[in-house]
């Protein structure tokens, strides 16, 4: 379904009076208010191709209708929340849930609706139809050479439909590791990992990086192999130059201090990016800040201030996505939703002084720098937001707008209630 520009120019201005309000009153209390609003503008967040349709759990999955059935039509699903957003401008592929066919015209399509293809993402957790070897004990780590050869050999394939399509990224997460003490000895799962991703990096074009993702459990249940940070940093510092951690929020156990382990892998220039998402107990993909949105703004002042420190383009120099799966919310709300929390919470970050901050810090003034973060946290800033939107030819209010226009209806209307979109 297309918007087109006069229908957003018509929704904008019923409301804008409204919103010129609320910015200037918001833009008086911001000093650096100009540059902040280009940083929002520039700010760009890759859509997971896994998650426009719903998601579900092993107990069930209650279809929502209108699903894409094809990766046209879930470009096209992207292309309509950028139009509406304008910060939703790439898409994270993952393969096989998305082989392009006709990578040209599938590159030609992404680029009308101004998509670009964020990182690749393998997929060795599953086993495809004719396939030689079972990863049911691994893929990677697997104590069998014929099985590590296809994991290899698989991920070499993403990279090459990545550079068709202009990607310069693989995301790598590996679902191997044991449910049973005993059933795998450790040392050797490690080193034939590293020895398998050592030959995937060796096929990495020189523009392109490797994620190696980590993950606390799930779907096994005693190790993983890529099991946290501080294993991710080792295997990203053994691979190489080209190689990073990616951070997805819902990897962690209990009370981790992740903005904690962000500011030290950004500090040793192995963070490579994220999976946006928000969970209260374990890998629960939630939308983006409807459970812990202070985490979440935490985690980016954290960002804002290493990203500074090192002089990095926020905009370009981490990779910025999503990872999360709809089980009860219409998959383009819940994705509009987790766009607009990243963006409250970047711009959240972009408030805090950090030079008064350091001033606390240096003299112990713990209640005066808590109420130097707590300030901009409790600082409204979605006018500012809103006005980024604006200038960059988006609606004000992008759920509204996809509510008042009936997206859904009409995505039921042209592809029936019945599609299943491939991914999780
Ligand atoms: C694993 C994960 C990984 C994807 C998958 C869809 O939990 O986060 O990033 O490959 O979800
Ligand atoms: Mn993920």
């Amino acid at each position: 379904m297309l918007v087109e520009k006069y229908k957003i120019d018509q929704f904008n201005h019923e409301i804008l009076n409204d919103h010129k309000r609320k910015f200037e009153f918001v833009a008086s209390s911001v000093k650096n208010v100009e540059e902040i609003l280009q940083k929002l503008v520039d700010f760009q967040i890759a859509i997971p191709s896994w998650a426009l349709g719903t998601g579900g759990t092993r107990f069930g999955r209650f279809a929502g209708g209108g699903e894409p059935r094809s990766l046209e039509e879930k470009i096209e699903d992207i292309g309509l929340l950028h139009k509406l957003n304008n910060c939703s401008g790439a898409i994270s592929l993952h393969i096989p849930w998305d082989i392009p066919t006709n990578s040209n015209n599938i590159k030609a399509l992404a680029a009308q609706h101004g998509i670009r293809f964020d990182a690749m993402n393998s997929n060795t957790f599953q086993d495809q139809a004719g396939q030689e070897w079972s990863y049911k004990y691994g893929s990677m780590q697997h104590i069998d050479k014929g099985v590590r050869r296809q994991a290899i050999e698989h991920n070499i394939e993403v990279i090459k439909y990545g550079i068709e399509l202009g990607s310069e990224s693989l995301t790598v997460w590996l679902a191997d590791g044991s449910n049973f003490p005993g059933q795998l000895n450790m040392r050797k799962a490690f080193q034939n990992t590293l020895e398998s991703l050592q030959e995937v990096y060796a096929e990495l074009p020189d523009n392109w990086k490797m994620f190696v993702e980590y993950k606390a459990f799930e779907p096994n249940f005693y190790s993983t192999t890529v099991g946290d940070w501080g294993q991710s940093f080792l295997y990203a510092s053994k691979l190489g130059p080209k190689a990073y951690t990616l951070v997805d929020l819902g990897h962690h156990l209990p009370n981790a201090n992740i903005e904690q382990i962000v500011a030290l892998l950004l500090m040793e220039e192995k963070l490579g990016g994220f999976h946006f998402n928000d969970s209260k107990y374990s890998d629960d993909d939630l939308t983006v800040g409807s459970i812990n949105p202070y985490q979440l703004f935490l985690i980016f002042k954290e960002l804002v201030e290493g990203m500074d420190a090192r002089g990095m383009n926020h905009a370009s120099d981490l990779g910025w996505m999503i990872d999360a799966s709809h089980n009860v919310k219409d998959p383009l709300e819940d994705l509009l939703q987790s766009v607009e929390a990243i963006m409250i919470a970047y711009a959240q970050a972009l408030l805090v002084d950090a030079k008064e901050l350091e001033a606390a810090q240096l003299a112990n003034d713990v209640v005066r720098a808590q109420e130097i973060l707590q300030g901009a946290y409790r600082t409204d800033v979605r006018p500012l937001i809103a006005e980024a939107r604006l200038r960059g030819g988006a609606a004000l209010e992008p759920l509204n707008l996809y509510r008042q226009l009936k997206v859904r209806e009409n995505l039921i209307k042209e592809r029936g209630l019945k599609t299943v979109a491939t991914g999780l």
